[in-house]
């Protein structure tokens, strides 16, 4: 296959980077160009994205890259969390596009349900309930919708910004609550029901898909007119990509802000049992579906972070983490366990006060010090994710031998071990950055540097990561 490099603009809810990755020996050898802070902006009317700073970092990125690498670059491909969108009309985009965390959704909700129950929504969709499911988002949007002829996710808008070509990459448009997870195909009927009009819905593209060059406007800014490649888009698609595994029998946790925690199968799971443990069927690259549930994830400790320490730096509050993870590791006697998944812990702000609350509320003993909120957090979060790994091999009826932990949270041992003693599996962790390898691979293999195929694609992964193990039981109490 074709030489040269390829580039990921990674953007998580937290920060963003641009790193670029060259297939050599059959491993991936990855070098990171940027990193940038991804700052949500409140104004009167809600909590945005500030997606034009986010373009502009991402351009920026590709245009270092291209000046360490001159002529070297191939292709980028882009890759967000997923439900977010913006509208546009003859091109242009109407209003600053909503972050998933502002509190419009619910009137949304109410809205859709009115007219599917939300047993038929599952039939149709196969998501699990999430307020901020795409489809919900629309249903709050208002006026701004009657006037919109397209509606972009989030990563296929910047794809659009950079080479003109409007399209709906697959797997994160399986978030959206409005594709059908048998055919992979839109569903304009129940876009039509619920009163939207399928012309918003962008041609479907599977990841692999080359978009086009960047235009002359783009390329003059980044150097040069390299491709755009359309990746698995929807961030935990990328990360579940990556997994360094060969065997069949694994359970994921893509921990970052959240912990998607999950199979891959071959086919969606739409039972009534999927539905009321509120798990996914979201779109996987070659054919597969993501299986999961969303876990709260180290949003919670960040947030806490953010709370604990205003006005820090990002680097503060990192290394402060860090000296908390150290004394919570060390604390001797249980610590209270609350549910992490609580819906209280949604919106930014007090965390700690919220965890506080929760345990008042449950007649459980509040966290005392910052570090046992600290470790009450981690210990809750294990549960969690070992109590969602059972629930997904019941609901799959599979055997699961060992779970893959990728993203930030793999590199928390005190998480790693927890994980293990809880769910009495192995857990293998890394690499942390998944999401942007996945990205990465996607692109390398459409440009014929990475043999066709799944498998593949997750072998190079695996001899281009380093791996921890976590046994269970391993922990002196
Ligand atoms: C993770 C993620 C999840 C999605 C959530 C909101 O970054 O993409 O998969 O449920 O963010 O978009």
């Amino acid at each position: 296959g074709a030489d040269g490099a390829v580039a990921a603009v990674d953007l998580g809810a937290s920060s963003g980077r641009v790193i670029l990755g060259r297939v050599e020996d059959g491993a991936l050898r990855t070098q990171h160009i940027a990193r940038f802070a991804n700052d949500p902006v409140r104004t009167r009317d809600g909590l945005h994205w500030n997606l034009l700073e986010l373009y502009r970092q991402a351009l920026a990125g590709l245009a270092l890259a291209e000046r360490g690498a001159p002529g070297e670059i191939i292709s980028a491909g882009v890759d967000s969390w997923a439900v977010d969108y913006g509208l546009l009309r003859d091109g242009r985009l109407l209003g600053v596009p909503y972050h998933y965390r502002d509190a419009r959704c619910e009137a949304g909700v109410a809205r859709v349900h009115e007219i599917v129950a939300p047993e038929a929504l599952y039939a149709a969709n196969g998501l699990q309930h999430l307020s901020f499911n795409t489809v919900f988002q629309l249903a709050a949007e208002g006026p701004l919708l009657e006037l919109a002829d397209r509606m972009l996710m989030i990563p296929d808008l910047l794809g659009y910004w950079l080479t003109g070509v409007a399209s709906a990459e697959l797997s994160n448009a399986s978030t959206t609550g409005l594709l059908d997870p048998r055919t992979r195909t839109w569903d304009t009927a129940l876009a039509e029901r619920l009163g939207l009009s399928p012309r918003i819905l962008p041609p479907l593209v599977e990841a692999g898909t080359r978009l086009g060059p960047l235009v002359p406007e783009v390329a003059e800014i980044v150097g040069r007119a390299f491709d755009v490649t359309a990746v698995a888009s929807h961030d935990t698609a990328s990360a579940v990509a990556a997994i360094p595994s060969s065997r069949p029998d694994f359970a994921y946790i893509s921990c970052g802000t959240w912990g998607l925690v999950g199979l891959e199968l071959d086919a969606p799971v739409l039972s009534e049992e999927a539905r009321l443990a509120n798990f996914t069927n979201e779109g996987g690259i070659d054919g597969t579906t993501r299986f999961l549930h969303n876990v709260m994830g180290l949003w919670l400790l960040s947030e806490s972070l953010r709370h604990w320490y205003p006005g820090s730096s990002d680097a503060q509050r990192s290394s402060r983490l860090q000296e908390l993870l150290a004394e919570a590791s060390r604390l001797g006697g249980p610590v209270p366990l609350f549910d992490v998944n609580d819906l209280s812990f949604m919106p930014p702000g007090d965390i700690p006060g919220r965890i506080d609350a929760w345990c008042a509320r449950h007649g459980e003993r509040a966290p005392g010090t910052p570090a046992e909120t600290v470790r009450s957090i981690v210990e809750s979060l294990a549960a969690a994710f070992a109590d969602a790994v059972r629930t997904a091999a019941e609901l799959a009826g599979r055997d699961v031998s060992i779970i893959h932990i990728v993203g930030g949270g793999s590199l928390n041992a005190l998480l790693c071990q927890a994980l293990a003693d809880r769910s009495g599996l192995p857990v293998l962790a890394g690499p942390v950055e998944a999401t942007a390898m996945g990205n990465l691979l996607v692109q390398a293999q459409a440009a014929g540097q990475v043999d066709p195929g799944l498998d593949a694609l997750r072998a190079v992964a695996a001899r281009s990561a380093s791996l921890t193990t976590y046994t269970p039981g391993a922990r002196s109490r």
